[in-house]
């Protein structure tokens, strides 16, 4: 079990390290899970004003990263070694638990972050290995999302504080959302805990979070039951509980 090396390039250096000095990445570091460093390009310019942004070829609002110190930057930080270099953007190919897997298995990586209106694409020819984004909505840089694949990625290394089990049972993991949860006490204004959770039949438990998971996966994300693998149970579940709704 090897300790992963995470590099993250900003031009906000200071906005990545808070964040990574609290929750699970301070943990992982701490436990020698991960290796953080955080990195900016800035350092890699050689004009007297450590210039990184310019105006855009063919004109046109705001402002774009200059590719010189930023491959200079991920080349001196790859080295001889092969890592993801990962670029967030808004043009990105959506982040998912699976694509959260594929990176962690890796023993580096390199996140680049991007600010203004975007990056020379010289870069994405360059260096860039894969383009991710968080979402369809538009933020002011790529700081928060590439703290967003971290937190996903390093929460599944071995040895992370919390993982014991979690990444096996995580929702998603079988393509469906999660069972609603409930603890003590038993009635909460007026609202009783349901009954096969309490009863203290295993079976019968199962079932309910199952048909819950199936239910709620339809209310909220029928895109994803309708790519989710159903047994015939499942199928039965849903069936029943539908049939229930009718009464
Ligand atoms: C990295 C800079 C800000 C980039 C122009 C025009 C429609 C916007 C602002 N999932 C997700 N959301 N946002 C990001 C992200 C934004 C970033 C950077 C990631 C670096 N920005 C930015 C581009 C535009 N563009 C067409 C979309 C405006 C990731």
């Amino acid at each position: 079990m090897s300790e992963m090396r995470l590099d993250v390039v900003t031009l906000f250096p200071e906005t990545i390290a808070q964040a990574l000095d609290y929750s699970i990445m301070a943990r992982a570091r701490d436990a020698g899970v991960a290796e953080f460093s955080v990195v900016n390009p800035r350092e890699w310019t050689t004009d007297r004003h450590r210039i990184v942004d310019d105006a855009p070829y063919g004109g046109g609002a705001g402002m774009v990263l200059k590719p010189e110190p930023l491959v200079a930057c991920i080349e001196e930080l790859l080295g001889e070694d092969e890592a993801p270099v990962v670029l967030m953007t808004p043009q990105g190919t959506p982040f998912d638990q699976a694509t959260a897997h594929r990176l962690a298995n890796h023993d580096r990586l390199i996140v680049v972050c991007g600010h203004y209106e975007g990056i020379d694409e010289r870069v994405r020819d360059l260096v860039v290995t894969d383009e991710i984004s968080i979402g369809d909505y538009v933020l002011t840089g790529g700081e928060l999302p590439a703290l967003v694949v971290i937190d996903a990625v390093v929460r599944l290394l071995p040895g992370a504080v919390g993982n014991a089990e979690s990444p096996v049972t995580d929702s998603f993991s079988d393509g469906l959302v999660e069972h609603p949860h409930y603890t003590r006490p038993p009635e909460f204004r007026g609202l009783r805990v349901p009954e096969a959770l309490t009863d203290g039949d295993h079976a019968a438990v199962r079932r309910w979070r199952r048909q819950q998971s199936l239910l709620r996966t339809m209310r909220v994300r029928p895109d994803l039951l309708g790519r989710a693998e159903l047994t015939d149970e499942d199928r039965e579940l849903l069936a029943e509980a539908l049939d229930d709704a009718q009464k």
